[in-house]
């Protein structure tokens, strides 16, 4: 398939994903609006569709909270759509003194990444008025989610954030939570999945893997979903290197924002809040013997077994000095197995606990590998983000727009598919990113 055709079959799986001013993730799987897919999806459509991008986004932020907190699935149910599990009901959202009560949502969020997708969107319509109107009216709303982030998510005032739930940090099933579940027992519980009606079993988390996601949620339910009672109580709190990555390259993105459109006094507050988490970033989360970012465990109080995708995400958001940077790079070389694996496992090969087709326990995902991408080039490592890129592309030309992909080169040679959704929207939206760019 030559690049004009592949571009065109991407536009067209948006399009065929799009709603009433929104798009799903994938058919079948993933029926409603999610945070951060929203965030990649509409980077993709801004190539093609500037009006739409920007109403992506702005149906995210209606669904927004009084507290600046953004739900990670926005239900916008209809009649074809009620198969999901949890769903709204089990949620059950207006517990929370916050919730926004005009939208059925989550009560957990997503990677914030929406500060840098909307200056993607404006470098795209710098010509256009109504761009600018939509930065001015965004703005106010990515910043509250910052400031929700940075007053609600960080107790010990340290400049990084927390996450209270594996599905926050948009890697689910990553064998890093393992070591979590392993230290207290929960329920179990009665259900029945429908994700592994779309996809096979063993591409998916296990069952007992989501009775500790239901326990989690039920946990917060009783504490109505007060900040303060799940970081006194609750078994899971983490500060993750992709979520916080998120963060700090939203900041950067803002405050170049908020110099433009005359946003002066989130600018000073933006400033000292990034200078704080870049320089605990580094402290933290940098482990030196590795040559990698890690997760941090606040109720263990030590990093968290095993290296993932998520750790080479500080690229994206410039975190890495020259030297630190320098040192990933042998560890994402190492993770391609001298180049008999694609670019780049969501977890460490050399590791008993990788499975090469479990969703974030070892697959490749085309949206890590954009984010590391745009990272080494702005490091100037061109070659290698390069070699990523053709790795990202070759990969969805072989096997089609999935969700997630067989890093064994060989492996993946003899079978014809991905792994998990089909037609997936980020994979589209980022195949159309990187087909337009001139690496
Ligand atoms: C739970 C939609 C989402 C992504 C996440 C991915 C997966 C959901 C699920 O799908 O998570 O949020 O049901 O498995 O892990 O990153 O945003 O594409």
């Amino acid at each position: 398939m030559d690049n004009i055709l592949f571009l065109k079959c991407a536009r067209q799986i948006l399009l065929a994903n799009r709603k009433k001013g929104y798009t799903i993730p994938g058919a079948g799987i993933y029926p409603f609006q999610w945070k951060w897919d929203s965030g990649f999806i509409a980077l993709g459509l801004s190539h093609f569709d500037l009006r739409k991008a920007m109403k992506e986004m702005e149906t995210l932020f209606h669904a927004q909270w009084s507290n600046g907190f953004v739900p990670h699935i926005v239900f916008h149910y209809s009649a074809e759509n009620k198969n999901y599990f949890p769903d709204a009901a089990f949620y059950h959202s207006s517990l929370s003194e916050n919730a926004n009560l005009n939208y059925e949502t989550t009560t957990l969020t997503q990677p914030p990444v929406e500060g840098w997708v909307l200056e993607r969107i404006l470098s795209k319509g710098r010509h256009l008025p109504e761009v600018h109107d939509f930065v001015k009216r965004l703005f106010p709303k990515v910043m509250a989610q910052h400031e929700y982030l940075y007053e609600n998510r960080d107790p010990f005032h340290e400049g990084l954030v927390y996450i209270q739930h594996n599905w926050e940090s948009g890697t689910d099933n990553s064998p890093v939570w393992d070591e979590i579940w392993s230290s207290f027992k929960v329920p179990e519980y009665e259900f029945s999945r429908k994700d592994t009606q779309v996809v096979k079993e063993e591409q998916r988390p296990a069952k007992w893997e989501y009775d500790y996601y239901l326990y989690l949620i039920d946990l917060f339910k009783k504490w109505r979903y007060s900040d303060v009672l799940i970081a006194e109580g609750s078994p899971f709190l983490v500060q993750d290197p992709l979520f916080n990555s998120m963060l700090v390259a939203s900041n950067k993105s803002l405050i170049r924002l908020g110099e433009q459109f005359g946003f002066s006094q989130d600018v000073k507050r933006l400033e000292r809040w990034n200078m704080k988490s870049v320089s605990a970033f580094n402290e933290k989360l940098f482990d030196k013997d590795a040559g990698m970012y890690r997760h941090f465990d606040l109720r263990s109080g030590k990093w968290l077994d095993g290296l993932t995708s998520s750790g080479f995400a500080p690229l994206f958001a410039g975190i890495p000095s020259q030297q630190q940077m320098k040192r990933m790079l042998f560890v994402l070389e190492r993770f391609s197995r001298d180049g008999k694996y694609f670019f780049t496992p969501s977890f460490d090969p050399e590791n008993d606990r990788f499975e090469s087709q479990r969703y974030w326990r070892g697959p490749v995902w085309v949206n890590m590998n954009w984010l590391i991408i745009e990272g080494l080039k702005t490091y100037g490592e061109n070659a290698l983000a390069r070699k990523i890129k053709e790795d990202t592309i070759q990969m969805v030309r072989e096997q089609g727009f999935f969700e997630y992909f067989e890093p064994d080169k060989e492996k993946s040679r003899k079978q014809q598919f991905g792994y998990g959704g089909k037609q997936f929207s980020w994979t589209a939206a980022l195949i159309i990113d990187l087909l337009n760019d001139k690496l």
